[in-house]
């Protein structure tokens, strides 16, 4: 199974460590196209030689190829939520993870969405739950 995993670059990297361990999890199910997200060397403000339209280009058709999308969604980023937008518009299965706890509030645009599974966790143990279920359940809950 492809798995595409979605986190915010530019958006801000506060829940970097978390991305990683949810990555290492994901990799016990298939090959994680995505796996430079989880990099604590990489910055909101990174950059690394390669231009914009190389990355878009580049994500894009990755997601194209993915059996499925997993986001998670705590931290507000438009290239996640663009990703989302594209992988529904594109018939993919979408579980977005997000963390009622910080007081942060979705976009109604992503929770408001009946195309995708969007779930509440508050530990990471729940989440593991959460995405076992999603996978092992042909990407229902
Ligand atoms: O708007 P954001 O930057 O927060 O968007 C994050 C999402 O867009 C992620 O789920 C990625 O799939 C994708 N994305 C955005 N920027 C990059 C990126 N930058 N590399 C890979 N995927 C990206 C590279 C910077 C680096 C070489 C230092």
């Amino acid at each position: 199974m492809k798995i595409y995993f979605a986190g915010s670059i530019r958006g801000g990297r506060a829940d970097a460590a978390l991305y990683l361990e949810i990555i290492e999890f994901l990799k016990t199910f298939g090959e994680v196209l995505t796996e430079h997200i989880g990099d604590p060397n990489l910055t909101s403000a990174g950059k690394d030689g390669i231009t914009d339209r190389f990355i878009h280009d580049r994500d894009l058709e990755w997601l194209l190829s993915a059996d499925v999308l997993i986001a998670e969604v705590t931290t507000t980023s438009m290239g996640v939520g663009y990703e989302i937008g594209r992988a529904v518009a594109d018939g993919k299965k979408v579980l977005c993870l997000f963390r009622p706890e910080t007081e942060k509030i979705p976009s109604a645009m992503i929770s408001g969405c009946a195309d995708l599974r969007f779930v509440n966790y508050e530990t990471v143990a729940e989440l593991k739950n959460i995405i076992t279920r999603f996978l092992a359940e042909n990407f229902d809950l």
